[in-house]
């Protein structure tokens, strides 16, 4: 990474702690990522983004400011791209992955909670992540209890909108949602002093389309037998998918499919079992499931996770020729999305009897962060289903550490020999 004191200096940021931080880095992605063999050469690009995670995608947000544009942060898949890109500004997701923020946000927040609200709240409170500090907005939602109380905690240091998410999916609700979508467009027109227009909100929903496609075509070629790209790879991406410039990671994504094209022609079978994750976000530069499971023999092929199938199926609809037109669409996408904060959520289980015919799976690892109660709840239902269709499945609740990495490795190997 080049030399970018100055600009974090600007930016408020802890300097001493954050050099800590982007010490640790390089050497986490170097052991977990390119000690990968074969990898294809189109993911040099995500290696480069990765190496300057804190660097050159920073400086793009600076000089994006500096001309009078905004830059605002998310934290859920529920929240409208579309609308943040209508009014100019960019939007960057803020789901944070990493141990490093567990300490500082423990300091206000209870150590019994969800290791992805703890690490973004001690991403802001202890000023150790440049996205959060260029951030003029942060979007929350009322999706769980402990996101939406953090929130609270968040907005006595920026300024924070959040969404009211519906939890139940009754008509009532989609109207409900456009309602919010709306509050949310009047707070971006007025932080950007830009009025959403029919013009602008179609090309923004074509460019989310457009973003959302390259990824379906990612994971349907991780379809074909031996996947012609490992699920560290493919996590890498999606990960990334939230923060780059959106028609650059279109372009890179779509080339790299180019290669996996190709490299499907002449692979033969591997024998590798192939494994679905279900569950919690794994965001970056969380790799933990991953790295323990396709170091064993197997390959992850699937995440039915919001950093995996939901954040990119299905489609906004660009049909209509009045915002309200617009919104209703955005909002018939959005609560499409099978999330475990709502009541019922049949839409998941059914999704992940799809995923696992459509992807050829041999087992599903239930992924849940520790503390995430709804989706630990849910687990029952899922298994139910799974054991009623003879899928193996192997619950695993977790967090950042590595306490407990070796355990999980005996689990995932045993798991692996019985199915
Ligand atoms: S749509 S999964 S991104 S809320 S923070 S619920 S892990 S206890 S992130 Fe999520 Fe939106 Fe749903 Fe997806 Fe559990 Fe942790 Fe809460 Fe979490």
């Amino acid at each position: 990474m080049g030399d970018y004191k100055k600009m974090w200096e600007g930016l408020g940021i802890d300097i001493e702690k954050h050099d800590a931080l982007c010490d640790a880095l390089p050497e986490l992605f170097g052991d977990t990522y390119l000690t990968q063999e074969n990898r294809p050469e189109g993911m040099n690009y995500f290696n480069y983004v990765v190496a300057e995670v804190h660097g050159a995608r920073i400086e793009e947000l600076e000089k994006h400011k500096e001309n009078g544009g905004k830059v605002v942060g998310t934290f859920c898949v529920f929240v409208p791209d579309e609308v943040i890109l209508a009014t100019g500004a960019i939007g960057v997701g803020l789901c944070s992955g990493s141990q490093f923020w567990i300490e500082d946000g423990e300091k206000v927040l209870p150590r019994n909670l969800c290791p992805l609200i703890k690490a973004f709240t001690g991403a802001k409170v202890g000023l150790t992540c440049p996205y959060f500090q260029s951030c003029d907005l942060l979007v929350g939602e009322t999706t769980c209890d402990g996101k939406k109380k953090a929130y609270e905690i968040l907005e006595d240091y920026t300024p924070v909108h959040v969404m009211e998410l519906p939890q139940m999916k009754r008509e009532k609700n989609y109207e409900q949602w456009e309602d919010e979508i709306k509050l949310f467009i009047k707070e971006m027109e007025e932080l950007t002093g830009n009025k959403v227009t029919v013009e602008g909100l179609k090309k923004a929903i074509d460019l989310n389309n457009r973003k959302r496609r390259v990824l379906k075509r990612l994971y349907d070629l991780r379809k074909n037998t031996p996947s012609p790209i490992s699920g560290l790879d493919s996590l890498l991406i999606t990960q990334i998918a939230f923060y780059d410039e959106p028609e650059r990671f279109i372009k890179q994504t779509e080339e790299l499919c180019d290669e996996l094209e190709e490299r499907v022609k002449n692979s033969k079978p591997n024998g590798k079992k192939r494994i679905m994750i279900t569950g919690t976000p794994m965001a970056l530069p969380n790799w933990k499931m991953h790295s323990i499971v396709e170091g064993l023999d197997a390959e992850i092929v699937v995440e039915e996770t919001c950093i995996g199938t939901r954040y990119y199926e299905n489609e906004v609809s660009a049909e209509g020729e009045t915002i309200d037109e617009l919104v209703k669409n955005m909002a018939n996408r959005y609560m499409n999305i099978n999330c475990a904060c709502f009541t019922p959520n049949y839409g998941r289980t059914e999704d992940i009897l799809r995923y696992a015919e459509e992807y050829d799976i041999d087992g599903v690892i239930y992924y849940n962060l520790s503390f995430c109660h709804t989706y630990a709840i849910e687990y029952n239902q899922v298994e139910k289903v799974l054991k009623d269709n003879d899928i193996p499945v192997l619950m695993v609740e977790t967090d950042y550490s590595e306490e407990d990495t070796g355990q999980i490795r005996t689990r995932v190997e045993a798991f692996l020999e019985m199915i």
